[in-house]
């Protein structure tokens, strides 16, 4: 199979007037030669980032995860797709809403579910918590709280790369909201100006926070912001893997050609509140359940079924295996230990010898 027909309709909200690129698609999803055990990784990565979250969700009620928690979910396909891409030399930076970067980039379920308790088992040694996954092997560079924040630390990693003559790009992903602050101005500059190896994400969910992007920003269309920097620069399905995967692909190939930075913008929508303190009095359930129809696994997982890629029995298969992998997750963060209050002080800058 080497032909991506699947369905490609959005709803019917502002993204769907903002669609210049979407034509293209068609013949460049030929390009992608996508075989069986290719299609069910995508849609096995997917859905090992939705299972982890609504575990998370769950432990947070319990308080076994203390502290902020932004969920991803409904956002998977862009992660993953982008992901496929990536060789392990390359780096990536994400915002607070990293779960699913740090799944589908191959940081251990396990470290991962130990950093979210807070144990020194975690992959920031339980420092970090959900917004600071950090893992320095993977050229994860995570997590950062700061809206906007990323870019710069994604344009220093590239201009690095590329004064020392090493062929990597460096992904960064970032909401629509980071498109308001001066650092994406500045970071987009710098990075058209020189040249530099970056594959800019912008997961377009149309609200930071509780605003909507209408009211907040003047061009809503926010990779045209990027083209006003003379970066190469396209709007695209965020809900459909594949779509991700094609355009990300085309994008970091160039990218590695030496033709500079690239930017997509990933239209989706996060299902889930902002994080867990958030009425969502600022949308309507119907928009929320409207988008919910479209969302990424269940999408996939239709058109993988008709394509008799897998059946009932398939499915339910890598059910139980992520059921699995998510158990002994929890088993290692419940066995894992907490950092000694003596040492709390370790690696705190203080300014003082
Ligand atoms: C510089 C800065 N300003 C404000 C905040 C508070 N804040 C946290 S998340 C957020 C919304 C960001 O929205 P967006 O960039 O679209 O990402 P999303 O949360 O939708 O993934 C804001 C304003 C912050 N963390 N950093």
């Amino acid at each position: 199979m080497n032909d991506h027909t699947g369905p490609s309709a959005s709803p019917a909200t502002a993204h769907e007037r903002r669609d210049e690129s979407r034509q293209d698609r068609q013949p460049a999803a030929a390009k992608l030669h996508l075989n069986r055990d290719h299609a069910l990784r995508l849609l096995r990565e997917m859905l090992r980032i939705r299972r982890f979250e609504e575990r998370c969700a769950e432990l947070y009620t319990e308080e076994k995860i203390r502290g902020f928690l932004h969920l991803y979910i409904g956002e998977e396909a862009i992660a993953v797709g982008v992901m496929q891409c990536l060789t392990a030399e390359d780096a990536v930076v994400t915002t607070y809403r990293e779960h699913g970067h740090a799944l589908a980039r191959g940081l251990p379920m396990t470290s991962l579910m130990a950093e979210m308790y807070g144990k020194q088992e975690g992959c920031s040694r339980g420092r970090g918590g959900s917004m600071h996954l950090f893992d320095l092997a993977r050229r994860f560079y995570g997590g950062s709280a700061i809206v906007a924040g990323l870019l710069p630390l994604a344009v220093g990693l590239a201009l690095a790369d590329k004064l020392q003559g090493r062929n990597r790009v460096t992904a960064c992903f970032f909401g629509e909201g980071a498109a308001a602050e001066g650092e994406f101005h500045e970071s987009l500059n710098l990075a058209a100006l020189w040249q530099l190896p970056v594959l800019f994400v912008c997961e377009n969910n149309l609200y930071a926070m509780g605003t909507a992007l209408e009211r907040s920003q003047s061009e809503t269309h926010i990779h045209r912001k990027a083209q006003s920097y003379q970066i190469a620069a396209e709007t695209l399905d965020g809900m459909d893997v594949l779509a991700v995967e094609i355009a990300a692909r085309q994008a970091v190939a160039a990218i590695r050609a030496g033709e500079g930075p690239r930017f997509l913008e990933c239209q989706t929508y996060r299902f889930r509140a902002h994080s867990m303190f958030d009425a969502q009095l600022y949308r309507d359930k119907a928009e929320v359940e409207a988008w919910k129809k479209k969302g990424p696994l269940l999408r996939f997982g239709h058109w993988l079924e008709e394509a008799g890629l897998l059946d009932v029995a398939g499915r339910a298969q890598m059910e139980a295996e992520i059921e699995a992998e998510l158990a002994a997750a929890v088993a290692f963060a419940e066995a894992g230990t907490w950092e000694s209050v003596a040492d709390l002080l370790k690696d705190v800058y203080t300014g003082e010898p």
